[in-house]
């Protein structure tokens, strides 16, 4: 069924998403393990920008991710109107051990709210959790951070943990509730994630696809995609085209979502 025959057989819906953040915070690190479920300790900075692409299931739809991970280093900070222009998303990158990168954060977010598309969905992540985590596998030697002035207790002793977080709380610079607020009070998704571990990651992308307006980008790529005629702003005509029951059976590369 459903070969309805009306032309364009776009299978999938595109999604821009443009990843954001400081420095080191692990914006590569993020998109290689929701892309290839992998994880390198030494990743190599970014230079101008990476594109990779990831498809990612939901229920009745299936977006492929156009993915734009842009460097964080300052002397490329110019750049990045390229790559959040006409993006209908952005993961804005944190580093939960590292204070300065939330506010680095908080003024990406506010250029995006400036000048990126005015729909665009933007998630917040506090990543690295790992390091702050006491469990098990954070070995806590990887980096220190540069505790500046306050060292609160530095007594990390996980084996005790005495009855509450459980988090060493020297590694920690940014509280989760800090961030969490702040995000509520901008209109941010928000998340905490390990690019090491997994944790988070693809909760990111995929809330992130149930909040995109998908019928509007549908809409929207219709009428650019070559097709002049096809109709104009009915939003919701398309989804025919959208052939979702035959995709589903093929994409064996989608995320988990
Ligand atoms: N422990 C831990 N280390 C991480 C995590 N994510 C990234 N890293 C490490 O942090 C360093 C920087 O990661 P990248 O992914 O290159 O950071 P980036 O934000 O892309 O950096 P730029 O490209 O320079 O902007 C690398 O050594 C990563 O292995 C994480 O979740 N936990
Ligand atoms: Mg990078």
């Amino acid at each position: 069924m459903a070969e309805t025959a009306s032309g364009s057989q776009d299978k999938s819906v595109q999604v821009k998403l443009v990843l954001l953040g400081e420095a080191a915070v692990g914006k590569s690190s993020v998109v290689l393990r929701f892309v290839s479920n992998e994880f390198q300790p030494n990743k190599e900075p970014t230079i101008g920008a990476a594109f990779l692409t990831q498809k990612c299931r939901l229920e009745d739809r299936i977006l492929r991710y156009e993915i734009w991970d842009t460097a964080g280093q300052e002397r490329f900070h110019s750049l990045a109107p390229m790559y959040y222009r006409n993006a209908q998303a952005a993961v804005v990158v944190y580093d939960v051990t590292k204070a300065t990168s939330l506010e680095k954060a908080k003024s990406w977010v506010k250029e995006l709210q400036r000048q990126a598309n005015p729909n665009i969905v933007i998630a917040l992540a506090g990543n690295k959790v790992d390091l702050v985590q006491s469990s098990s596998s954070s070995s806590g030697a990887s980096s220190s951070p540069d505790s500046e002035d306050e060292a609160d207790d530095a007594t990390a002793t996980p084996g005790e943990t005495p009855g509450s977080p459980g988090e060493p709380e020297s590694l920690r610079q940014v509280p989760r509730e800090e961030a969490q607020a702040y995000a509520q009070e901008a209109g941010l998704l928000f998340f905490e994630t390990s690019a090491k571990t997994g944790e988070g990651i693809v909760e990111v992308f995929t809330e992130i696809a149930k909040k995109i307006p998908i019928e509007h980008i549908l809409a929207a790529s219709r009428n650019n995609s070559g097709r002049p005629g096809a109709g104009g702003r009915g939003n919701n005509a398309r989804e025919e085209n959208v052939n979702l029951q035959d995709d589903q059976a093929k994409t064996k590369d989608a995320c988990n979502c």
